[in-house]
């Protein structure tokens, strides 16, 4: 394979609402290009990017695929995202190690929710954008109004480039504005120019002095000498409009629109030709900001004659292969026999093998220059890591992956299979940064958190099928905790006589609340009734008994115990039977103590489209949760903080992205115990005993 420069290197992220059409586009362009000799299918689980097992059986993509192949003289790298929100961490490493993001809109859906999150990200991290209107060949297809939907939600810098001409409903050809040629496709996918009479009636019907008016106001904005040409009435030449959109995009001014039908190919050679003429190289995207070790800022250029920095964008767990990492060169060269230092550890890598990706198929390579992005297999550097020139050590910005907010507990199908669970898990979650595995210290259930069901259900399906683990997944159980509103006073006695010598203990004790998570001992007898050796005996008794309260079981804390008075025997007392004695004392005085359950509570701070507050206020509410307070944040969004209880917010996730269509985010963090109302006593009392019999 030649060695291609970042002038002739085009790295674009297929990004977009789920079943928008990305996978289907990056096939067809495949197919069209030479890199594959088929058009694959979704429904037939053929295509290049789809390949993994779980994405064939689901027909949806579900991580985001690398195929990187060459048209005429150019290296294009499509990084094909999944547009379920669940896989928002897989997008966004795709976006990340693109320079531009295509957001493929369905002329039958139009603008959604992942459309617009497609195109909020991609300007968040400056990347030049472009839209490509898909399933243009559906009976239910309307270019039109999504193009009209494009410039109401994207502003005025949306400019059309390749549009169909539809007569009686049909589209009888496709119009390149720029070119000013119309295309037909035949049977076979191949384009056909056609006449310049039928343009002249294209012209007519479509208005396409206004189209054309608006390409060269959008161009003429990019450029003064243009706009003063704009001006003047003069027409901008082919060249002028190529460079200026070129450039538009370059500068986030300008997001063409194409048209495209990956069934019927139309309009799929024309994109190709778009990525080469408009689409920006890997040269030309602003340099990228880095900090060195010692806090110094510096800037990343696109240069091969550079130091090296990489960027990890993605990794991917196999159990064969082992982790393959996704390097974006951002500056200086990569090659194989490498030794390379991971800036974020301190910690020298060898890079081995260095590959080129389509889809699952690997091509090896030697090297690659700055603007390429290739894979690399078992370096240890994790997703968002930087791997660089001993010469120059820094970090590049990784964007910030989203919070996971859906919890399930894990448990083993088969018994034995733990430690198979544990290292699958943990080379899961390193290629997921959206994905965390750990245990929680209060219920000791291994919790599995991600963005959502599916997003679950997928690292549970990818722990069987390339680690050979199963599990269940079950509700998290919640902490509660047990505790005591009034002082007591108890009495414990263990006595036994069997055969030999006997178990003597007996204490005197007094319970009280206070403020603490530990049991509180104090001891104050009076003339030796329990001697002093055995205090330890009574705590350690004490100490036992609070792992287990007298309602449902759990912890009890906001104890203080007062050791009073008791009564020993020279030879039958014992360590064991004050251990004992103490523990009758403990149940006796609890159950007379008032206990109460405690929940656990914790501050919400939910970021929501405005026109959602109030029904997200409404449903914390009805969770029982306490709104704090209120503040608009960014554009069009505010921001609720409010105290709720944990139980009441299992399924919160899957509210927020119903109610605002996925284009809410929320973060939960610990805040102390509350007690549990008394109308709930008895259903959390059942849910705990069923929980222990399981
Ligand atoms: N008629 C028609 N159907 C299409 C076209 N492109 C995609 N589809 C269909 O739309 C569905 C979704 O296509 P995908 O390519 O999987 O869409 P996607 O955006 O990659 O989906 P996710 O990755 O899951 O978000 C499939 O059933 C495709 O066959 C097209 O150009 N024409
Ligand atoms: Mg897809």
């Amino acid at each position: 394979m030649n060695q291609f420069h970042a002038d002739k290197i085009k790295n674009i992220a297929l990004t977009g609402h789920h079943s928008s059409g990305k996978t289907s586009l990056a096939e067809a362009l495949l197919f069209c290009a030479g890199a594959s000799d088929r058009n694959g299918r979704i429904a037939d689980g053929t295509t290049v990017c789809d390949f993994d097992p779980e994405e064939i059986r689901r027909k949806a993509s579900v991580s985001t695929a690398l195929a990187g192949f060459q048209y005429e003289d150019y290296w294009v790298n499509l990084l094909d995202t999944p547009g379920i929100l669940d896989f928002a961490g897989e997008e966004l490493s795709g976006i990340a190690a693109a320079d531009t993001v295509l957001i493929t809109v369905s002329a039958k859906s139009g603008v959604r929710v992942g459309t617009k999150k497609a195109y909020e990200s991609a300007k968040a991290l400056c990347k030049a954008t472009m839209f490509a209107v898909t399933k243009i060949d559906d009976k239910d297809a309307n270019f039109y109004n999504t193009l009209t939907e494009l410039k109401t939600v994207f502003g005025s810098t949306v400019c059309p480039v390749v549009v169909p001409v539809i007569r009686n409903a049909e589209i009888v050809s496709y119009l390149n504005l720029i070119e000013m040629k119309a295309y037909c496709y035949d049977k076979s996918g191949k384009a056909v120019e056609m006449e310049v009479s039928d343009l002249d009636m294209a012209e007519k019907e479509y208005r396409l002095d206004g189209l054309v008016a608006a390409i060269s106001e959008a161009v003429a904005e990019t450029d003064d000498a243009l706009m003063e040409k704009f001006f003047e009435g003069e027409a901008f030449t082919q060249k002028e409009l190529i460079d200026g959109i070129h450039n538009g995009m370059n500068k986030g001014l300008i997001t063409p629109v194409v048209c495209t039908s990956a069934l019927t190919m139309a309009g799929i050679d024309m994109l190709l030709k778009e990525f080469t003429l408009l689409v920006p190289s890997a040269d030309e995207v602003p340099p990228v900001q880095a900090v060195s070790g010692d806090e110094n800022l510096l800037e990343l250029a696109c240069d091969p004659e550079k130091p090296l920095a990489a960027l990890v964008c993605k990794t991917v767990a196999d159990a064969f292969v082992g982790k393959m990492s996704y390097l974006k060169i951002l500056s200086g060269k990569i090659r194989s026999d490498m030794t390379v230092i991971n800036a974020k550890t301190g910690a020298e890598e060898k890079i081995g093998k260095l590959y080129t990706l389509l889809g699952k198929k690997q091509t090896e390579i030697k090297s690659a220059e700055a603007g390429d992005i290739v894979a690399a297999v078992k370096i240890s550097a994790g997703t968002g890591d930087t791997l660089c020139s001993a010469n120059q050590v820094a970090s590049a910005e990784m964007p910030a992956f989203p919070h996971a907010c859906y919890s399930m507990a894990v448990r083993a199908k088969n018994q034995g299979d733990e430690s198979k669970i544990s290292t699958g898990m943990q080379r899961i979650v390193e290629e997921d940064p959206t994905l965390s595995y750990s245990q929680d210290v209060s219920t000791k259930e291994q919790i599995l958190s991600g963005l959502g069901e599916q997003h679950l259900e997928i690292a549970v399906s990818k722990l069987k099928s390339k680690f050979g683990a199963e599990v269940m997944l079950s509700v998290p159980q919640i902490a509660y905790r047990e505790t005591i509103r009034k002082k007591v006073e108890a009495e414990g006695k263990h006595k036994k006589q069997s055969g030999g010598h006997g178990q003597y203990g007996h204490v005197k004790m007094a319970f009280e609340p206070c403020v603490s998570d530990e049991l509180i001992f104090e001891e104050k007898v009076f003339g030796g009734s329990v001697p002093k050796n055995y205090f330890p005996a009574v705590e350690k008794g004490l100490q036992e008994c609070v792992k287990k309260g007298v309602l449902a079981g759990c912890p009890v804390v906001g104890v203080k115990a007062i050791l009073l008075d008791g009564s020993y025997h020279p030879v039958d007392s014992s360590e064991m039977a004050f251990k004992m004695a103490a523990s009758i004392a403990f149940k006796d005085g609890m159950r007379r103590a008032e206990p109460v359950m405690l929940e656990p509570i914790s501050t919400l701070s939910v970021t929501a489209p405005d026109e959602n507050t109030g029904d997200i206020m409404g449903e914390l509410n009805r969770r029982r949760g306490r709104v704090l307070g209120m503040q608009p944040v960014g554009k069009g969004n505010t921001e609720i903080t409010a105290e709720v209880p944990v139980r009441e917010m299992h399924d919160f996730a899957m509210y927020l992205r119903q109610v605002t269509r996925g284009l809410g985010s929320f973060t939960m963090t610990p805040l102390r115990y509350e007690p549990l109302p008394a109308n709930l006593l008895p259903e959390v009392i059942a849910a705990i005993s069923a929980q222990n019999e399981a």
